[in-house]
Order: C-alpha cells, then sequence, then structure tokens
C-alpha cells in the first residue's frame, strides 16, 4: 500500500480541486478503528451549483458532440490508469470501508477498469434503430433514431461498493457524452476524488467530471437533486432515500434510475450438491459483511437436508477471520460505521424478541484491542424464523440471514416471492430443469442458478418493487444516458 491518507478530501469542480473550508466538514472515519483518518471539505449549496454550471459549460463547449471513438479512447485510458494506480484506490477504498484487501483488490478496484472498458465497447459497437415505414398512400417513409446525451447526470452513490458503483455509473454516463456531478456517500468519499485525477490524466475536458461532498437532507445530496440544471439522476442506496429523491425531481419531470436494496432470498433443493450449496450460501450471505445490495438474508431449504445445510453455514461461520483489513488472511471487514451497527444490532434483538434461535453470531465479537474502536459485527444465523417475522422482511444489510425449511417447490417460490423487495435470488438444485422452471418464476431482477454474483456488464442488473426502477448494464444503461430523437423522412 503506497499512498499516504490525504489531510482533506476535497471537492473538484470545474476541472480543479476546490481549497477547502475548516468551518464547513467533516470527518472521513476508518470504520476498522474508528479513527478519523481524514477531513472532508462539504460542498454547500454554492459549490454545488458551481459543479452543475461547470458540466453544462464543458456540454456546450462540445464534450456532448465529441467523436465516439474519442470519448472511448478516454474510458480506456482511464482504466489503464486506474490499473497504474491500483494501490492508492485500493489504499483509499480500505481507509473508507476497512474491507480486507484481497477483496478490495479482486472485486472493488478491479471492477473500476472493467466498468471503462466494458463502455467503450459498448458504445464503439452500439447502433441506431432503423424501419422503412410503409405509408397509406403506396410510398415509404424511412425512420430512424439519433441518440443523444440526457446532459448533466447527477450520480449519488452509497458506501458499500463505493468505487465500483461510482465506475458503473460514471462509465456509460461520459460514453454517451453526458458531464457528471457526483456525490458519493459521506462515508466512503476517498475515491471518488481520487477517480477525478485519473480522469483529468486521461485526457477528459474540465467540467464533465465534478464531485461534490456531503451528506443528503440539507447537504450536497439534497442540492444536487433539487438543482433545476440537472437532467437526470442515477441514485444506489436506500429504498426510502430513492423514494425521496423521486420525489424531489418530480416537479421538473427528470429522468431517474434508481437501484435500492433487497430482501433476497436463496432456495436450496434436496438435490443440490450440498457442499457447493453451503460454500455458495456462505459468499452470498457473508460476502463484504453482508453489505451488497445483492446479498442473500433469507435461505429456504428444503426439510430433508435443513439440519445439513445449518450447520454447514455455522461451521463456515466460523471459519470467517474479522481483522486488519491488510492482513491477507482477512476474510471479514466491519460494518461501514458505528451507526449502521446500532441498525444492525437492533435486529439482533428484535430476532430474539420475535423468538429467534441464534445458531451462531448475534454480538459484538471480539476482534483485538487496536480495533476495538471499529464497528466490527459477528456473522449471524437464524433458525425459528418464518416470513411473519420483520427479521425475515425488513432489509438490514450485514452478515445475517434467517433459515426457514420447505416441502414442495411450490411452497418455495411462494415463500421467496412473499416480499416487497425483488433484487436478486439463488437457487441451489442439481436438476436442471427445476434450476430454468424456478428461477424464471423469482419476481426478481436477477436470478441465479448455483452460483452468485456472476454478472456479465452487459447483461441487465436492477431490480423490481422496492428495490428499483430501471436497469443499469449493457444497453440498458446506454438507454438511460440518452433520449433518443425519431427522424422520419418521406421517401
Ligand atoms: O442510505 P442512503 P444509508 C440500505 C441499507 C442501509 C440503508 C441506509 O439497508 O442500512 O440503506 O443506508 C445520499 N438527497 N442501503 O443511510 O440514505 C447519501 O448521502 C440526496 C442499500 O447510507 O440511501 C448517500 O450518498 N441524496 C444500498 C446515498 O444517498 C441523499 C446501499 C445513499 O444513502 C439524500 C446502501 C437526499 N435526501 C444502503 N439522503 C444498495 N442498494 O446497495 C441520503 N442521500
Amino acid at each position: 500500500m503506497t499512498a499516504p491518507h490525504p489531510e482533506w478530501i476535497r471537492n473538484y469542480v470545474d476541472g480543479a480541486f476546490l481549497d477547502p473550508d475548516p468551518a464547513s466538514a467533516f470527518d472521513a472515519v476508518d470504520p476498522a478503528t474508528g479513527t478519523a483518518y481524514a477531513r472532508v471539505h462539504e460542498a454547500g449549496a454554492e459549490i454545488v451549483d458551481r459543479a452543475v454550471g461547470s458540466a453544462r459549460r464543458a456540454l456546450a463547449a462540445g464534450w456532448a458532440d465529441r467523436p465516439v471513438a474519442d470519448r472511448a479512447r478516454i474510458l480506456r485510458r482511464a482504466a489503464d490508469l486506474i490499473e497504474q494506480r491500483f494501490d492508492d484506490f485500493v489504499a483509499a477504498e480500505l481507509a473508507d470501508t476497512g474491507k480486507p484487501v484481497t477483496q478490495a483488490r479482486a472485486l472493488d478496484v478491479a471492477r473500476a477498469p472493467m466498468n471503462f472498458r466494458a463502455y467503450a465497447d459498448l458504445v464503439s459497437s452500439a447502433g441506431e434503430q432503423s424501419y422503412l415505414t410503409d405509408t397509406a398512400d403506396g410510398r415509404r417513409a424511412l425512420n430512424y433514431t439519433v441518440r443523444k446525451p440526457l446532459g448533466v447526470i447527477a450520480i449519488i452513490v452509497p458506501w458499500n461498493l463505493p468505487l465500483l458503483l461510482l465506475t458503473w455509473k460514471v462509465a456509460p454516463a461520459l460514453a454517451c457524452g453526458n458531464a457528471v456531478v457526483v456525490k458519493p456517500s459521506e462515508d466512503t468519499p476517498a475515491t471518488a476524488s481520487l477517480l477525478a485525477e485519473v480522469l483529468a490524466e486521461a485526457g477528459l475536458p474540465r467540467g464533465v467530471y465534478n464531485v461534490v461532498h456531503g451528506f443528503g437532507a440539507d447537504s450536497a445530496g439534497a442540492f444536487l437533486t433539487e438543482h433545476p440544471g440537472i437532467d437526470g439522476v442515477t441514485f444506489t442506496g436506500s429504498s426510502a432515500t430513492g423514494s425521496h429523491v423521486m420525489r424531489t425531481v418530480a416537479p421538473r419531470v427528470r429522468p431517474v434510475s434508481l437501484e435500492l436494496g433487497g430482501k433476497n432470498a436463496a432456495i436450496v433443493f434436496d438435490d443440490a450438491d450440498v457442499d457447493e450449496a453451503v460454500k455458495g450460501l456462505s459468499r452470498s450471505i457473508f460476502t463484504n459483511t453482508g453489505q451488497v445490495c445483492l446479498c442473500t438474508e433469507r435461505v429456504y431449504v428444503q426439510r430433508r437436508i435443513f439440519d445439513e445445510v445449518v450447520a454447514g453455514l455455522a461451521t463456515e461461520a466460523a471459519s470467517l477471520r474479522l481483522g486488519d483489513p491488510f492482513d491477507e488472511a482477512t476474510t471479514t471487514g466491519p460494518l461501514i460505521s458505528e451507526k449502521h451497527r446500532r441498525k444492525v444490532l437492533s435486529y439482533f434483538d428484535l430476532a430474539r424478541a420475535e423468538g429467534a434461535d441464534v445458531v451462531c453470531g448475534g454480538r459484538v465479537p471480539d476482534v483485538g484491542e487496536h480495533l476495538d474502536g471499529g464497528s466490527w459485527i459477528a456473522p449471524t444465523l437464524w433458525t425459528g424464523v418464518d416470513n411473519s417475522s420483520r427479521v425475515m422482511r425488513e432489509e438490514i444489510f450485514g452478515p445475517v440471514a434467517g433459515l426457514v425449511p420447505f416441502d414442495t417447490e411450490e411452497e418455495a417460490i411462494a415463500l421467496a416471492n412473499d416480499t416487497e423487495y425483488g433484487l436478486a435470488s439463488v437457487v441451489w438444485t442439481d436438476d436442471l430443469r427445476r434450476g430454468h422452471r424456478v428461477a424464471a418464476r423469482m419476481n426478481v431482477g436477477l436470478s441465479w442458478v448455483n452460483t452468485w454474483y456472476l454478472r456479465d456488464l452487459r447483461a441487465p442488473f436492477g431490480g423490481v418493487g422496492l428495490s428499483g426502477i430501471g436497469r443499469e448494464g449493457g444497453e440498458s444503461s446506454l438507454h438511460f444516458y440518452t433520449e433518443p430523437t425519431n427522424v422520419c423522412l418521406q421517401l
């Protein structure tokens, strides 16, 4: 790890980092230790206004009209530069999240260049629609579409996969010729500012990428979504805030893309390879300390193998190693903040009150004195719960799951679909026909069979119900970040 931690994490507007204002600042906290490692300059309404203005000017100065090949070249150069500064990004991500270095390398930071390259490729090969239309008078017309950038996009991202989710939105937005104002989570400000350095070096014109730091209400998040100069908002975060963002932009009828929470189910049939299913479940429940919108929090297991799966998962949970993020043997980091730990602990209390049997965890673990101040939590499994329990209905967003037995396929499908959310699901079975049949009946945006979090960046990503509106990924992103004009020519 090379990068020394910055003293200040600064806003980036019109191609320059702004001088920080000590009167308007908050701490960047390392959740592994609970200590502040930098100060973050909180953007007020005036800085947000400057950021939106600079994005507008960048569009007018020609960014939106640049040849696709130019934009793709800049994205590819950005991908190369992220790889050159790989350790800096890993260090920044670890300081903000406390996640294990092995995960930050393999997932979070590795995905950033992939996102830029994927959208450079996609935009380079994208076509337009075209139709020859028969008209009543026996002549014909040529209809075709011309896709134009949406304009200035507000990008609001959360803290669980900060760089991955940021670049997942920034890459397609820039590929399509938009300018962006990014508001990273107040809990994870570092990588968005680091990305500004890389994009400038990659040749992105000033004003195309701007970063404003701060909170939601009465802060940078609200100032940005309320700003009349915004042409669209893409948001990943909680369902409640997503709904609020939608209401904020509704009076100006701006498009929104919302990727929200989940209460994701896994179904394990008794024909599955149990060892493989248990290992897969352990990944889908505990990865990133359960703080991925795709993580499993409800597990339905066919009765004959219920005890075996519970015991296997408890063994997997016991094998997880919580500890120093820089230690290569660490598998599991802390929760993102003390505030979030209070939320997760409140669900531990609720589970007990609802009569759950705690198979493992359910407490604050002892991770060693030097990490005492961090927001650590023990991987936790419950039995004795059912779909009427609040812990089985509400998103907890921690390394937790409730396990429930079932008897028939129909029952399992009904239990899995009995939720207001609809993001992701997993089916574990060795019966291929059953795998296809059940996967297609899951009321979700992403339905896995015998795997989890296996992504093709060209495939649609998103959810239904409380899990969101719209899809990201591949062509879905190209559609969100552009507006088509239908040109109709009488032949
Ligand atoms: O989310 P928020 P929080 C879920 C998870 C978690 C819960 C709360 O269950 O426990 O949400 O987390 C910005 N206008 N997920 O409070 O509030 C905020 O500053 C504009 C699921 O952190 O949704 C941050 O940048 N912006 C999830 C971003 O919204 C506002 C990932 C997300 O914060 C705003 C994270 C406002 N009024 C949490 N209020 C997932 N889908 O992956 C807040 N923000």
